[in-house]
């Protein structure tokens, strides 16, 4: 079965909306296989942003994701990075279409709300990071 890596990022956390994010994914059949609330600590967080690492806004980037709690998922289901994807909307929440989770809850092109593996290759990356190595 297709998985997928997501972060609700300190924006949401501080929000308290962890359940209608984790809610928006569970009512799309995409299944809760792993879950951890924590810290993000620094060289983590310089390693998931790292294809960013020569872009003007990577340090806000490490920044904003080390500032405050996260919320770290594995989801299961067909087609799990594509539909998650769709799930969260653009980058830009302004952009979001409607009822995505950007759209809903994300404030501007950083603080916005969530991430989400954009393909397979990312997934194998990024997952570890928080999870380990055992089932990936
Ligand atoms: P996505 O999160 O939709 O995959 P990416 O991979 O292009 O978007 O960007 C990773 C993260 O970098 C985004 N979630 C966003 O927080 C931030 N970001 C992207 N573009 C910009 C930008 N122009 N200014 C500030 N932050 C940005």
């Amino acid at each position: 079965m297709d998985k997928t890596f997501v972060i609700i990022k300190p924006d949401a956390v501080g929000k308290a909306v962890i359940g209608e994010i984790l809610s928006f994914f569970e009512r799309n059949d995409l299944r809760i296989i792993e879950l951890r609330m924590l810290n993000m600590e620094r060289p983590d967080a310089e390693e998931l942003y790292s294809v960013h690492r020569d872009k003007p806004f990577y340090s806000d980037l490490v920044e904003f994701i080390t500032s405050g709690p996260i919320v770290a998922c594995i989801l299961e289901g067909e087609g799990a990075i594509e539909r998650v994807r769709e799930i969260i909307g653009a980058t830009d929440p302004k952009k979001a279409r409607s009822g995505t989770i950007r759209a809903k809850f994300g404030t501007d092109i950083q603080v916005n709300a969530v991430h989400a593996s954009d393909s397979e290759e990312s997934y194998r990356r990024e997952a570890p990071i928080i999870f380990g190595d055992r089932i990936f």
